[in-house]
């Protein structure tokens, strides 16, 4: 296995033996092998579309596939494995409708499943001798992933675009290209930012037609005595869906994680056994499961494999496309109807309330709308000075000890400073007393990471109240963490958003060759971090 694709790859050069997220080499070689058979249909369904007719079979099953392959989503050998030979059934239907001339070999490969093990060896990030065309190469993957997860949110809602579509295919498309030049890959990483503030929009609209906007909410953090119910990941569908079914049973559903802007919603947290979050950011849920007592549902990435001995390991329920060996799964929607959750329902009447590990309440619900309507006492404070700076500290959280500096880097902020955060990264300060600067939150949280979108409608907005000409001319300082592929494609949608000087931390990816590095040194001034001290000087001047 060669695989280097999140924050936390072994010694910041590339997980080789075993994932540090927890993935067998067998996994990753397996989910290598599923990207191979996803870029064939690309190229197929590419074809298909400019005669007309594209595979709706093949625009689901694409973007189901790279979903699978985000950190932390699918850890199941027997899933993937199934998913490649669904792919490979439905490869051969669509070249039964086009004919092409000089296929890759990601379209003409059709081996069976004793030779998936060898052939995925072949077809893996190393396949690609070049340093600088490899890096550009994943870097598009990696954004083309983050995006699929977008997307099929938004599908879930009934939200799609044959746009995003087309796109995503056409970029894999090329990526099967041996002779694609390094302006070439440039452009399409460029495109893959254009086209995902376009998937992160789209799930804005399915999020906020479905549910209504965000609203300033409190969060209650501490437990009720009923039996509950933890649901993680991002998907709301699952969630309403989830709150629905277990309405009036005396089981209460509390969110984890990524999860926790559910209850920023109107139509979610009228939901009275909405009861609140418990817990922190995913990578603490080896600890933090054991004592919520009741049933937990992964409805997408987030999963972190439990120990051996975890006495939650029973209690694991997945869905979508999550993949865990020995977890419940909850089948997908048929015909229209909802997902039946009856069995984990049952499950959770069996077990004890859960213990608290926390007291009191949080703050949340800044997204788009809501800081809209707090324009005026927004710029209010900007203009008498009573906000300096806004902090865009969006991204994700991990274990690594070197995040430790965003806790820091939050708790050593001048108080005429506001953080504006979207995504899992605001564990790092969200319980920490911060205050407020004229009755605003120095902490604002926007949402899960797909929000980030929200932040960058909040930089756009700002930039036309204060009649300037370009974003970057705003008072907004971007300290961004990352870890796994949504970051990913946040980052590249803020670039084609025109945001400039952001940086990434706690390490720039791994998957970045000097030279890449250095593009996006001088086009975009993405920079690193250094230590807290040297970094509030700087970024404050
Ligand atoms: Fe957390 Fe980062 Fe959300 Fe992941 S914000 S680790 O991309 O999908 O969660
Ligand atoms: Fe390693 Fe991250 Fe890949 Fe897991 S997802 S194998 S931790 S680089």
């Amino acid at each position: 296995m060669f695989c280097y694709q999140c924050q936390e790859t072994a010694m910041g050069t590339g997980c080789t033996l075993k994932g540090v997220c927890g993935k067998t080499s067998e996994v990753a070689n397996l989910q290598d092998l599923l990207l191979f058979v996803v870029r064939g249909i690309a190229v197929y369904n590419e074809h298909l579309r400019k005669d007309g007719h594209p595979s709706e079979q093949a625009d689901k099953f694409i973007y189901d596939a790279l979903f699978i392959t985000i950190t932390n989503a699918n850890f199941d050998k027997a899933a993937i494995t199934e998913k490649i030979k669904e792919g490979l059934k439905l490869k051969k239907e669509l070249a039964n409708k086009v004919k092409i001339e000089n296929a890759p070999d990601e379209c003409l490969w059709n081996g069976s499943e004793d030779e998936f093990e060898e052939k995925s060896k072949t077809v893996g990030v190393l396949r690609t001798p070049n340093e600088d065309v490899r890096s550009l190469k994943e870097l598009v993957h990696y954004g083309l992933k983050g995006m699929a997860a977008y997307v099929e949110h938004a599908h879930n809602l009934g939200y799609e675009s044959p746009e995003i579509f087309a796109f995503m295919q056409h970029a894999l498309s090329e990526l099967t290209r041996n002779d694609i030049t390094v302006e070439e890959l440039v452009q399409l990483t460029l495109e893959t930012g254009k086209h995902g503030v376009s998937a992160m929009a789209q799930l804005d609209k399915a999020n906020t037609s479905s549910y209504g906007n965000p609203e300033i909410s409190q969060v209650s953090l501490s437990v009720r005595n009923n039996p509950g119910i933890l649901i993680s990941g991002h998907d709301l569908k699952d969630l309403e869906e989830l709150l629905e079914q277990t309405e009036g049973t005396g089981v209460d559903v509390y969110t984890h994680s990524e999860m926790l802007p559910a209850h920023y919603y109107p139509q979610l947290k009228k939901y009275k056994h909405l009861a609140g979050n418990y817990g922190n950011a995913w990578w603490k849920q080896k600890e933090e499961f054991e004592s919520f007592n009741g049933p937990i549902l992964f409805t997408s990435n987030c999963i972190v494999p439990p120990r051996a001995n975890a006495s939650y390991k029973d209690r694991i329920y997945i869905t979508g496309a999550c993949g865990l060996e020995g977890a419940h799964y909850i089948p997908e929607r048929k015909d229209g109807k909802p997902k039946d959750f009856s069995a984990l329902i049952a499950h959770a009447k069996q077990c004890q309330p859960p213990i608290a590990i926390e007291n009191g309440t949080i703050i949340g619900g800044f997204a788009h709308a809501q800081v809209t309507a707090l324009a005026d006492k927004v710029v209010d404070a900007v203009k008498s000075g009573a906000i300096r700076k806004f902090f865009v500290m969006a991204g994700c959280d991990g274990r690594m000890k070197s995040r430790e500096y965003y806790t820091e880097f939050a708790q050593k902020l001048p108080g005429d400073t506001v953080i504006l955060t979207a995504g899992c990264a605001k564990y790092r300060y969200n319980k920490l007393a911060l205050g407020d600067i004229n009755g605003i939150p120095r902490v604002l949280d926007a949402g899960q990471c797909n929000d980030s979108y929200s932040l960058a409608v909040i930089a756009l907005k700002l930039k036309e109240i204060f009649g300037l000409d370009d974003v970057n001319q705003l008072p907004i300082v971007y300290n961004i963490a990352w870890y796994e592929q949504k970051a990913v494609i946040v980052l590249l949608a803020l670039l084609a958003l025109g945001v400039k000087h952001i940086h990434l931390g706690p390490t720039l990816p791994a998957f970045l060759s000097p030279n890449v590095k250095n593009v996006l040194i001088e086009q975009f001034g993405i920079g690193g971090i250094s230590t807290v001290d040297e970094d509030i000087v700087k970024f404050l001047s």
